[in-house]
């Protein structure tokens, strides 16, 4: 049996699958106005696997000269769309947090993407939780502890499983080590979504 450390909440099959398909499609309109872009390591401008977008009021992106958040398109400077409803319900329901999330970073992984080990430390605000959402393909997630040199866990995520970060586990190293093809009928050509949800802070 896995144990997980203090602060990381696994809870599978929180969507149910109509669920799951009203959300692709709000997800689906949200970038239709906000498009899926490739960002680019800091420095050496190596491209991402993994596609992203945003909703809400900052948007996480990455080109040569950073990470950051930022409330406009790197590619259209557009603002973002709004956060849907469905998913600020689910960060009420699920954090008990009463600050609603700034921000929602969109992650597309096709089926050859993959995410290395990190640490999500973007924010001013490292006390509020992140939501994750998972739709489509299942993954192999990786976690250790809040050195990068620590013991590594994985197990998987599919399909409308949500995972809750915070306190003690909202520093831990962790990264996506591959997409399971075919594992989910939800997307028609296959790959793995993943929504986060966060507060970013002053
Ligand atoms: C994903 N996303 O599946 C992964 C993991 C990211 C990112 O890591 O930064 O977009 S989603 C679960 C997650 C999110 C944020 C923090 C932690 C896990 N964590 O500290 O373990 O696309
Ligand atoms: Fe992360």
């Amino acid at each position: 049996m896995l144990v997980l450390p203090k602060g990381l909440r696994h809870i599978p099959g929180h969507i149910d699958r109509a669920g799951q398909q009203a959300l692709l499609e709000e997800i689906r309109a949200v970038v239709r106005q906000a498009p899926l872009y490739r960002p680019e390591m800091p420095r050496s401008g190596k491209p991402f696997s993994v596609r992203m977008s945003n909703c809400g009021e900052l948007g996480w992106v990455a080109d040569r000269n950073g990470y950051r958040y930022q409330a406009r398109h790197p590619v259209t400077d557009a603002p973002w769309p709004p956060i849907p409803q469905v998913l600020l319900d689910m960060w009420r329901e699920l954090t008990g947090d009463p600050r609603p999330p700034q921000a929602c970073l969109i992650n597309y992984y096709d089926t050859s993407a993959r995410m290395g080990l990190h640490q999500d430390r973007d924010e001013n605000d490292l006390s509020a939780p992140v939501l994750s959402v998972s739709l489509g393909d299942s993954c192999l997630f990786r976690f250790g502890g809040t050195e990068r040199t620590q013991p590594t866990k994985s197990f998987r995520l599919e399909s409308g499983d949500i995972v809750v970060l915070g306190g003690e586990s909202r520093l831990i190293f962790h990264g996506v080590d591959r997409i399971y093809p075919t594992t989910s009928t939800l997307l028609a050509d296959g790959g793995r979504i993943n929504l986060t949800l966060r507060r970013v802070g002053a």
